[in-house]
């Protein structure tokens, strides 16, 4: 049997909202509702971490016109009383007569709406545009899977994959759209993390500096030999600051900063943070935003001179979009 079309472009919907916001380091998820005549009835997503549910947020849109109707949800509804209570329990009370789930919940605690609505006489289907909503959902999805967050390498660098001018500075290699751009993914991963040796060349800030993000990302900062005197911007009391010191097991901290609650983490250098990553099997996504200029003298972004050698391998870019003058190139690590 084939999914009706009327399904398809709902659930495109919910997915196209489920995009919006900066969930982290919660999964984006969107809902639609559409009433007993098949009209749309309300539309929800999840802005932030804290924030209601998506499916909270259509349901008090639609009000009682959801009565006799449809649910299309890109996650599994919770099913648990975390900061919010449970969405099948909303569900329930709401009158729909269907739930059209793309995802399951991975997460153990809230997982189980899809039973609970069955078992309270709802039809639920399961699976419908799976791929795309998961896609929108690696982060989550990825670090539910492996019990770490997700790491993305990000650099800004000229034509000839260098970061720096031969002055050392490397402040504006790319132009405000790409800025902006970065901002985002810092958002978009809910932690950014670099070596000491970018905090004493830089003093970045490393906040999310964009309109719409209501949880400031965590900055982590890897400092083994005590280099930094806690007098740096990334120490101001913009955002949570993790500083690591002492030696440093990627694996293990990994597994504690998931511990912790994060589901992804944005590496943004230098090139030797990247090459321990890189060299760790812990890169998961790269992220380049490559400016239209020859540089012409500086350290590359990555340094990997020392990689053994399966793991230089099989990277595929996913996207790439024109930011300004720039160009940003998403990468994903492919699984052969
Ligand atoms: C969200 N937004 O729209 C849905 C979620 O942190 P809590 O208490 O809000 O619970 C988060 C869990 O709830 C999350 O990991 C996921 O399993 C489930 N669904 N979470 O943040 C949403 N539908
Ligand atoms: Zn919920």
């Amino acid at each position: 049997m084939s999914t009706p079309s009327k399904d398809v472009s709902a659930m495109r919907r919910a997915i196209a909202l489920s995009r919006k916001g900066f969930p982290a380091p919660n999964p984006h998820v969107g809902c639609v509702i559409t009433g007993e005549d098949g009209s749309a009835v309300g539309d929800g997503w999840c802005d932030f971490a804290g924030a209601p549910h998506a499916e909270a947020v259509a349901l008090a849109e639609a009000g009682a016109r959801a009565a006799g109707g449809t649910a299309y949800v890109t996650l599994e509804p919770c099913n648990h009383y975390g900061r919010t209570p449970p969405c099948s329990q909303a569900l329930l009370r709401s009158g729909v007569r269907r739930v059209v789930i793309a995802v399951l919940d991975p997460n153990p605690v809230a997982a189980g709406g899809a039973e609970a609505l069955r078992e309270a006489g709802i039809e639920v289907e399961i699976g419908l545009l799976a791929d795309s909503a998961a896609e929108v959902n690696h982060q989550f999805l990825f670090a539910m899977a492996h019990g770490r967050p997700e790491f993305t390498l990000k650099a800004a660098i000229g034509l000839d994959g260098r970061i720096a001018l031969p002055n050392g500075d490397s402040k504006w290699i790319t132009g405000p759209t790409a800025r902006k751009a970065g901002h985002a993914l810092r958002a978009e991963c809910g932690a950014v993390l670099v070596g000491c040796r970018t905090v004493l060349a830089d003093d970045p800030e490393l906040t999310a500096r964009i309109p719409g993000v209501k949880n400031p990302p965590v900055r982590i900062l890897l400092d083994p030999n005590r280099r930094l005197t806690g007098k740096e911007r990334v120490f101001d009391n913009q955002a949570e600051t993790w500083h690591i010191t002492g030696p440093i097991n990627l694996d293990l901290l990994a597994a504690d900063w998931y511990r912790r609650g994060l589901t992804g983490v944005l590496i943004e250098g230098g090139a030797i943070t990247h090459g321990h990553f890189l060299r760790a099997g812990l890169a998961d996504r790269i992220e380049l935003f490559v400016a239209p200029k020859v540089l012409g003298a500086g350290p590359s972004w990555v340094h990997a001179a020392d990689l053994p050698s399966p793991l230089e391998l099989g990277w595929e870019i996913i996207k790439s979009a024109r930011r300004g003058e720039d160009l940003q190139v998403s990468l994903a690590k492919r699984f052969e």
